[in-house]
């Protein structure tokens, strides 16, 4: 026994999750950040200076995403197994855009950062699945105008998805795990911090290498994701934490 095996989990997932799944992170040295300049294509600023240059941007990324070799990998499928098989309640509070811990079975789910396969209308609010491309001419289909439609993603300087339930979930948890984040955004950065201050949670990192804030987590595990969260979830429905 390694201990407790009741208790809500909060886990925070970054683009690590979904490398080996052939998606790019976004500060690794081969990631999306070295390619491109994120005040262009990751800001409001930057989207209302070129709209063309943004709408290529997420049109390229949201191809590549129903590409049928992107697929959700087994650290997806580990985190689907661990909300159907633990007997309290497993949130996963993702950052990522794509939709793979869907693919992996994962029904608790918060996409803090938006969804790469829905797009917003900025004119009428109103929020539409969308797979194909979009440009500055795309017509919303609630309110039939042009000149609106956008990504719905969260950029830099905007307020992340579900702040209210993600803060609620953290101050109720008795675990929070951090998996394939670098940790240089906020507000999930912080995430950490917040679930050991009003949770007195125990907190565990599974990442690549370590991260931005790795010295706060009580537990770290480092390797490919496809590897770590498997064995990790493996353990925790076992043994507990
Ligand atoms: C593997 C692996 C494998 C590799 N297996 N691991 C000064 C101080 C503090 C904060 C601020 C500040 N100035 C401005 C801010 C706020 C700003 C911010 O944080 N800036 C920092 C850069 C300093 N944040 C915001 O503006 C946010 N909004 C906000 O704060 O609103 C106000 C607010 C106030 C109070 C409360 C709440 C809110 C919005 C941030 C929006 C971020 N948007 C993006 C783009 C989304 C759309 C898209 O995808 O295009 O989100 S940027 C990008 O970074 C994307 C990601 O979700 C996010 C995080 O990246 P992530 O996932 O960590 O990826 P990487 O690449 O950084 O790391 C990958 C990791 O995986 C690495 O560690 C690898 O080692 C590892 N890895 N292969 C396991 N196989």
């Amino acid at each position: 026994m390694r201990g407790r095996k009741r208790g809500n989990i909060v886990v925070l997932t970054g683009a690590g999750i979904s490398k080996e799944s052939g998606l790019d992170t976004f500060r690794d040295a081969d990631g999306l950040w070295s390619r491109v300049n994120l005040e262009d294509v990751a800001t409001p600023e930057g989207f209302a200076r070129n709209p063309k240059m943004v709408h290529d941007f997420y049109n390229h990324r949201r191809r590549e995403l129903q590409s049928d070799n992107v697929r959700a990998n087994a650290a997806h499928v580990a985190l689907g197994r661990l909300e159907a098989e633990w007997p309290d309640n497993v949130l996963v509070v993702t950052q990522n855009i794509d939709a793979l811990h869907e693919e992996g079975g994962s029904k608790n789910l918060i996409h803090m950062h938006g969804e790469m396969l829905k797009a917003r209308c900025d004119l009428c609010g109103a929020v539409h699945d969308w797979t194909g491309d979009m440009d500055i001419g795309t017509v919303c289909p609630a309110c039939d105008a042009a000149g609106g439609m956008r990504p719905h993603v969260v950029w830099f300087g905007e307020m992340p998805f579900e702040m209210e339930r993600i803060s609620r979930a953290l101050a109720q948890c008795s675990l929070f795990v951090s998996i394939g984040t670098s940790g240089n955004v906020y507000p999930a950065a912080g995430f950490v911090q917040e679930a050991i201050f009003s949770a007195r949670a125990h907190t565990v990192e599974l990442n690549m290498e370590p991260s931005e804030g790795a010295t706060m987590f009580a537990e770290t595990v480092y390797g490919p994701a496809t590897e770590v969260v498997p064995a990790w979830v493996e353990r925790v429905l076992e043994e507990g934490f």
